[in-house]
Parts: structure tokens; sequence; C-alpha cells
């Protein structure tokens, strides 16, 4: 595959609401993004992609947008927004906007207009079906729960939401809504901005009266006239979030001659922690030969056909080391280990602020702590099913995404340098050992680690290139894998649990990366590995 910049590079996704407040109201702004550019540079990403700021009324955390054109007053300026795409650029860092064009708010113009009657222009904007109250034209269920179709008084017929009432679902059948996207699209690319991560992508093919919401059959069409006009002529790194993807689908996306996406998030691994055909809220450990299926097979199908993006966290999911590391004694180790396994592998990484201080879930003991639309939906409807108040708290603290909204930790003090005011969520009280400040003074940290994996990318072109191929697919407990190119072969090797284990592999090896202390060269026939010990060697003979 033709190489491009995007496949050397690392992208750091920052959640703006929590990443950092300059003016004490709590809320994280585009100023405090800007100030903690230096730290950014020094961690060697070199793509920032931003979670919403458009104008938004926030019932998803600004996931309901009302304006495209303008960013929301608690997050700053269009003149701020120029500033930092001028300072990013300055830095040699790129910014991707979040393209939230599956759904608006309910308070967009368009949708003001829509709601109006049934002959206003904007009515097409949006997808209206008939009924009357009580009864919904389907079956059809919202991603946050309920039903996905909300009545509307003004003339009595049902909109759509996939999530939110307040998220109406923009009918892409229409030219004229595609049209206006592709304006809005471009404008954005005329400001500077280096790309776009596409929420919920995959729904917009939806065909709501066959019960289709992803992988509708104009998807794929949609994309290619998506290309066409708007990025297809730029270098940007575009990609989108797709939840119902397999392989197969992924080709579709990311094969560069059919001109969609240059890469898009899969979500297969996320599923093998939870009951299989329940919801994530119900537990289930996880299976180590299960993940290393679904890795192997994406890095596999996707190996020359497509390119895979490489992420455990965003701004949906708990925090990796909460969830398949340990958070308590060998949290340090653990992150690092899982910061290996993943940057190890073929793809762009991605990596979510806080996760390369290997910052740990909310702490939150009562779920009244949780601010989430989709946490507290699911404890209204669990508590109406009967389930007990410990088992809503014990789902919520494992799998809430507020486990991934609190705030950054920059420091010790008690709003852990986040904001001197009072911060929207609150921050975690172990921001006392876990903080950027402590981690730049600490040569042992996971910040430095992370550090080191984004140079070896960069330097390192086996990394890009290598092929993937698994090594030992039915153990318990080691994930170990090679990547080849040129004649040259890296091992990665990495322990998944707290206690030791041998391991097992013909000739030596010279380390390039651990998070233990490590002999230069290292024997590999018969090693046993520490906790949570992660190393990559370069094979010798
Ligand atoms: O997420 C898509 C999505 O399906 C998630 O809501 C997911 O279902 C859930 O987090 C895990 O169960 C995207 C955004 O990333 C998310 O923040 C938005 O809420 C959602 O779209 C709607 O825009
Ligand atoms: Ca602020």
């Amino acid at each position: 595959m033709e190489e491009k910049w995007w496949m050397k590079s690392v992208v750091y996704q920052i959640y703006p609401k929590s990443f950092c407040d300059s003016n004490g109201d709590g809320i994280g702004d585009l100023n405090g993004i800007r100030s903690k550019l230096p730290y950014l540079e020094r961690l060697g990403v070199d793509v920032l992609w931003l979670s919403p700021v458009y104008a938004s009324p926030g019932a998803d955390n600004g996931y309901d947008i009302s304006d495209y054109y303008g960013i929301d007053p608690v997050f700053g300026t269009m003149e701020e927004m120029k500033r930092l795409i001028a300072e990013c650029e300055d830095r040699g860092m790129k910014i991707i906007m979040d393209l939230v064009v599956n759904h608006t708010s309910d308070e967009h113009a368009w949708f003001v207009e829509a709601r109006k009657s049934k002959d206003n222009p904007y009515r097409d904007y949006y997808i209206w079906r008939p009924g009357t109250p009580g009864a919904p034209p389907n079956e059809l269920a919202s991603n946050f729960g309920g039903s996905a179709w909300e009545y509307s008084e003004e003339t009595g017929e049902y909109y759509l939401h996939f999530y939110h009432k307040k998220q109406p679902d923009l009918n892409w059948e229409n030219p004229a809504v595609r049209k206006e996207i592709w304006k809005m699209m471009n404008y954005w690319i005329d400001l500077g901005v280096g790309g776009f991560r596409m929420d919920v992508i995959d729904l917009i093919g939806k065909d709501p009266d066959r019960g289709i919401k992803e992988n509708g059959p104009k998807l794929h069409e949609y994309l290619q006239e998506m290309n066409r006009e708007t990025f297809g002529k730029k270098d940007l790194l575009t990609v989108g979030e797709c939840w119902g993807a397999t392989p197969e689908i992924g080709r579709l996306y990311s094969d560069p001659e059919r001109r969609e996406l240059s890469m898009i998030f899969q979500f297969e691994q996320i599923a093998l922690d939870k009951v299989p055909g329940k919801q994530r809220w119900d537990l289930k450990p996880l299976y180590l030969p299960d993940l290393k299926k679904v890795f192997s097979k994406w890095q596999t199908q996707m190996e020359g056909k497509g390119w895979n993006s490489l992420f455990w966290n965003n701004h949906d999911l708990p925090r990796i080391v909460s969830r398949w590391g340990d958070d308590g004694a060998y949290r340090v180790e653990s992150a690092k280990m899982l910061a290996t396994l993943l940057h190890g592998m073929k793809g762009t990484p991605y990596i979510y602020q806080g996760e390369e201080l290997g910052m740990t879930n909310a702490g939150f003991s009562r779920i009244e702590d949780f601010s989430d639309v989709e946490s507290r939906n699911m404890a209204q409807s669990r508590r109406a099913l009967g389930y007990s108040e410990e088992d809503i708290l014990r789902s919520l603290k494992k799998k809430a995404r507020d486990n991934a909204r609190t705030p950054m930790q920059w420091d010790d003090s008690p709003k852990a340098g986040f904001t001197s005011g009072e911060p929207w969520l609150p921050v975690n009280p172990n921001c006392r050992e876990i903080n950027a400040r402590q981690a730049l003074a600490d040569d042992a940290s996971v910040f430095y680690h992370y550090q080191k994996l984004i140079r070896l990318r960069k330097e390192e072109p086996i990394l890009v290139h290598g092929t993937y191929s698994l090594l030992l697919p039915e153990d318990e407990q080691i994930y170990a894998y090679t990547r080849s190119w040129q004649g040259k072969t890296w091992l990665i090797v990495c322990n998944f649990y707290g206690t030791c284990a041998s391991f097992s592999y013909e000739g030596e090896g010279r380390c390039v990366l651990s998070n233990y202390e490590t002999e230069e060269r290292r024997d590999l026939r018969r090693v046993t590995l520490r906790p949570y010990e992660a190393g990559i060697y370069e094979l010798t003979e």
C-alpha cells in the first residue's frame, strides 16, 4: 500500500470538557488545550482529535450539535479555535475534528424548522413517520435505551432518534442534507484541519422501516460521494466510528481504491467482557485467547487491503488499566504492558487523554455520582426491572462512560490542576499519586513508556509496515506476536497477568523496549516473564 503520513502518526484524543480549564468555570476549554500543547509535543503525538466543541445544548456532552459553524461559548470562540489550529501547525501537529452528522441537536435551526409543519422546507432533513401517541411506528430502540421514535405534538408524527431524543437523526437520503454536510466539511477543511473522526458513521445508510440501523444499503455510496465532494483531493486523515464492522466491512471503508476513509474504529474486542448477546453492563471476565483471536483477525485480514486503527480507550469506554490491567499494585507495569501490546501492532495508534498517565476508572462510590445520560438511563431502567443497587453500581463502576470523563490529572492538588473552580465532574482522588507532574519527574513513569513507543514508530519502519503474526494462540496468560519486514523480525511478548509465566522462543533477542530492567541481549529460549512484563525484542541469529 502507498505510504501515507497518517500511517506513521499517533493520534491523541482530547475530551475538551475534561482536559484543561483556563477560566475557572470548571469546564475544560480551547485555551486550556492550547496551554498544554508543550506537554503533548513532549509526549510526541502529532495529531489531536478533539471531541465536539461546536455549539451544543449539551444533552450528550456536545454530540448534540446545534451549529456546526460555531464554537460553544463554554469552550471559547472561533478566533481561539483558529489560534489553536495555527499553534498546532507551528508545532507540527494537526487537529482532527469530530464530525457528528448522523444526527443534530433538536435545537439546530434545521430541526426547529422541520418540526413546525409537514410542508416546511426542512421537514425532509429528518425522518418522520405517522403514528399515534403511545404507538410508535415500529420497535426500533434507541442506543441510549427506550424507543428510537419520539412523538412530536406539532404535527402528530414521530421522528427518529437513535440516541437521545434531543438528537434527531438526519435523513441522508435527502440530497440537500448531504450538500449541507459537504459544505460544512469544506468550511473546516479550509480552516486548516487535518481530518475528521466520524461519529457513528455506519448509521447514515439506515433503513428504519426495515429495521436496519448499521451498514445500510447506501452507506458506502454516501461515503464515496463525501470523499469526492470534500476531502478526496486533500491529504487528510479520516476515521469512521463503526460499531458494527467486521474485517470484510472494514476493507470496504479503507481499501484505498474505493476512495472512502483512511481507516475505521472497530469494536469487536469491546464485547469480550460482557455476556454474549447481552448488554455491556452484563459483566464477564475477559478470556485472553478471545482477545488474540479478534485482534489477529483484524491484523491479518486488513493486511495490504486496508488500514487498522489501534485503541484501548476513548470517551465512551472505561479506562483500560482498570478494565484489563491492574489498577492497584501493578498499575504502572500493566499500563505499560497494555501500551506495548497495542502499539506493537500494525495500524495507527490512538491514545485517550490520561491513558499516558495510567489514569484509572472514576472511583465513584454511589450511583448518583454518575452523570452521563447512558449511565442514568441504565440505572433507571434496571431499577424498574428489579436489579439490586449493588448490581447496578458494579456495572457502572466497571463500564460507565463517566469513567473516562473525569478531569485530566495534571498535578496532586485537590482539583488536580484541571481547574481553579469546581470541576463539572469530580476529580479522581487518586490524582495525589497519578498526575502529569509526577509522571514527568519520574523516568520510569507510564508517560515515558508511551513517549518511547511513539518515538519508536517514527524511527522504525518495521513498526509501520511489518507483517503481524500471532504466536501461542491458545495460551491463557501470554500474548506474543511477531512483526516482520525486510528480513528483520521483532518479537512482542506480553504477560497479561500479575503472576510469573514461562515463555520460550527459538533464539536470542536484542531488547528494544521493556517495562522491566532487562539485559540488552536476552536468551529467549527460557524466559520467566515477571508480572505484567512486556518487551519488544529484535531477533538475532
Ligand atoms: O458513540 C456511539 C455509540 O454507539 C456509543 O454511544 C456506544 O453505544 C456507547 O457509548 C457504549 O455503549 C458515539 C459517541 O462516541 C458518543 O459519545 C455519543 O454519545 C454517540 O455517538 C452519539 O453521538
Ligand atoms: Ca472553562
